[in-house]
């Protein structure tokens, strides 16, 4: 294959070829990451990316619209009927940007919103005193119990308070299936919208093998499309169509939720969307839909399964004692290690993990009590049970050696050599 990048730009195509090296020869085993296929990556890197097409299908902005109108469309549609919703926006660059897209469609600055905190498993754009939109909106964050499940009773306090127009339901770093039917109980209380974040856990929704919010009443849900459904980085903004508005009274209809997630992604928060990308998402969607995925996204849950066992026979505590989906987070407290020191160490081995905080987390975030490790990247490369249990075995090794370099050394060869074992997905570009 002609070497387009290296002939032009050997130092860019050096650093491709490096991570290329790392990505194959090391372990990620990051919970929000994951391994494009090939199809996926070739479709982002075509001439699709030439295009502008500011607006939506058959009312664009710009001419020249025919290929780009078929692209998008099969999107939206395989969005909808993977996640059974009415409506899909597919043109979000990515999580953050789709999360506040939703809050600028549905509410007004000002208005209140409830989401987790971040400390508690939340993330950043739920609500995080660090980002500009908590300035922007009423953000109240509920929090989790000491046995790490969310504190509904708190929820259902807040909710009284504070009568939001929003309660999110959603996760980085929370290793149980949502209670969707409590988040809605709670809503129907107050008239507020039900919105989830499903980007951690939308390649299993879709799959049929966790639970669906929308199965529970709720009115919009945000993907991420890089993680657990294996596409682009990118995401969906997912809703109902017409509903009855909580805001007011049942029989009144909510102003057309779909529209006005429309109008918000563009023109309220974006440009022209990147059609490679969004038919990157396409395709992605369409390997959602196949046996395969399915059998994917069963074993990406029993890996994680094996690992939570492993690891608390190994004699770790972990938040909530184990999982229901593809994470779990290790609970350092009480011991001479911490998040920081364990993603450092395990670093050193090529395992790329995160520090996490843990419920009411005594360290301050950079240094939190807890590590995330999940199991999409390594199922995506074909490791099943019986390779789980090796990489506890190595994280656990690795942990008992943090003050000894040398045996680092000697246990980074074998990560190496069992890794190179299960070849990560590869469309040679460089
Ligand atoms: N960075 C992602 C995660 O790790 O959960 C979310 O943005």
């Amino acid at each position: 294959m002609t070497n387009f990048i290296q002939s032009f730009d050997p130092e860019i195509s050096q650093a491709i070829k490096q991570e290329e090296y790392r990505q194959n020869h090391g372990m990620e085993l990051i919970a929000s990451e994951n391994y494009q296929s090939a199809a996926v990556l070739a479709t982002q890197s075509s001439i699709l990316a030439n295009k502008y097409s500011e607006g939506f299908p058959g009312k664009r902005y710009y001419g020249g619209q025919e290929n780009t109108d078929i692209v998008e469309q099969l999107a939206i549609d395989r969005a909808k009927q993977l996640f059974k919703a009415d409506h899909a926006n597919v043109q979000a660059l990515s999580g953050a940007a789709a999360n506040l897209a939703f809050y600028s469609a549905v509410m007004e600055p000002g208005d209140a919103i409830l989401g987790m905190d971040l400390s508690h498993g939340g993330h950043l754009t739920h609500g995080s005193p660090v980002t500009f939109f908590s300035k922007v909106f009423n953000f109240q964050r509920y929090k989790t119990l000491s046995n790490g499940k969310i504190d509904f009773n708190q929820l259902r306090s807040l909710a009284h308070e504070f009568k939001p127009k929003v309660i999110l339901a959603g996760f980085s770093a929370y290793p149980r299936e949502l209670e969707y039917d409590k988040f809605a109980e709670i809503a129907n209380e107050v008239w507020a919208i039900l919105y989830a974040d499903i980007s951690h856990v939308g390649g299993f929704i879709a799959a049929g093998i966790l639970k669906n919010p929308f199965d529970y009443g709720f009115h919009a849900a945000m993907t991420t499309t890089h993680k657990s459904l294996r596409g682009p980085r990118g995401a969906l903004i997912l809703s109902k169509g017409i509903v009855s508005n909580p805001l007011k009274k049942p029989e009144d209809t909510i102003e057309n939720i779909p529209t006005r997630i429309d109008r918000a992604v563009f023109p309220g928060m974006q440009g022209g969307p990147h059609m490679n990308t969004i038919a990157a998402i396409a395709v992605a969607l369409k390997e959602a839909q196949t046996p395969d995925f399915l059998d994917y996204a069963k074993q990406t849950l029993i890996n994680a399964k094996t690992l939570a066992e492993e690891m608390l026979k190994y004699g770790y505590k972990l938040v909530t004692w184990g999982t229901d989906n593809h994470m779990i987070i290790v609970d350092f407290s009480g011991t001479n290690l911490d998040g920081k020191i364990a993603e450092d160490t395990l670093d050193k081995i090529w395992i790329s993990t995160s520090k996490s905080t843990i419920p009411d987390d005594p360290n301050p975030p950079s240094r939190p009590s807890g590590l995330r490790i999940g199991m999409p990247a390594m199922t995506t490369r074909g490791i099943k049970a019986e390779g789980t249990k090796y990489i506890a075995s190595f994280i656990h090794q690795a942990l008992q050696t943090v003050d000894h370099p040398e045996k680092l050394v000697q246990l980074k060869k074998e990560v190496e050599a069992f890794a190179t074992q299960y070849p990560v997905p590869l469309f040679v570009i460089n």
